[in-house]
């Protein structure tokens, strides 16, 4: 076990955990990177993982874009992890938030379920998420929180190796949101 935060269980020995922390530190096969449809460097936790990762993440994301063009608002992409403890860094894309009729809880879903789509294919097994698109993008936390457990939990369910999700929250009325949320989440 780890730490104490929320743990929610799924059958066949899978989990969604909350946590507070940095997730630039956290040793899963992947890490989510709240990233913008350009794989741009920006700031937020974006701006941490570059920086911790160090300038080969922003090179695979350059090769990536030029190869595959603009990953779409709900998309993700995968670089390796360069200095980070993760091995992988999986780019998901959120939607910014326009005051909540352009779609963005669907977007939202997206992203949490390209993410741990793209991990899977990786045959990854563990897989670290932060609150995208509650930062720079905007998304009411209390909103979103119930939305990417919700997809998080689908896409869990559906994968071939992903076994373990975890959401690494910054800050504490983030973890608070999210362990509201996950209290409303039930086994189906
Ligand atoms: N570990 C975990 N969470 C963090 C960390 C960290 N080290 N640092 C910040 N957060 P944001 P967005 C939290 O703004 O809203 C960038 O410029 C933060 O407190 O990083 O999806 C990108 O390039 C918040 O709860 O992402 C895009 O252009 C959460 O991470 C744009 O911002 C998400 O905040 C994406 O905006």
């Amino acid at each position: 076990m780890r730490g104490m935060g929320a743990v929610f269980q799924l059958p066949d020995d899978r989990s969604i955990a909350l946590e507070r922390g940095d997730l630039t530190r956290v040793d899963a096969d992947a890490i989510v990177n709240a990233a913008n449809s350009q794989l741009a460097r920006g700031g937020g936790v974006c701006g941490a993982i570059h920086a911790a990762g160090g300038p080969s993440i922003a090179e695979e994301c350059r090769a990536w874009v030029a190869e595959h063009g603009a990953v779409p608002t709900g998309g993700a992409a995968i670089t390796t992890g360069g200095r980070l403890p993760a091995r992988f860094v999986v780019h998901a894309v959120g939607p910014v938030w326009h005051g909540g009729s352009s779609r963005e809880p669907d977007l939202l879903a997206n992203a949490y379920r390209s993410s741990i789509e793209i991990a899977d294919g990786q045959g990854l097994c563990s897989i670290a998420f932060p609150s995208i698109s509650t930062g720079i993008f905007g998304y009411p936390v209390s909103l979103a929180a119930p939305v990417a457990l919700e997809a998080a939990r689908g896409a869990l369910a559906a994968a071939q190796n992903v076994r373990e999700v975890r959401f690494v929250l910054f800050d504490q009325a983030t973890h608070d949101a999210y362990e509201a949320a996950l209290e409303s989440l039930s086994v189906e």
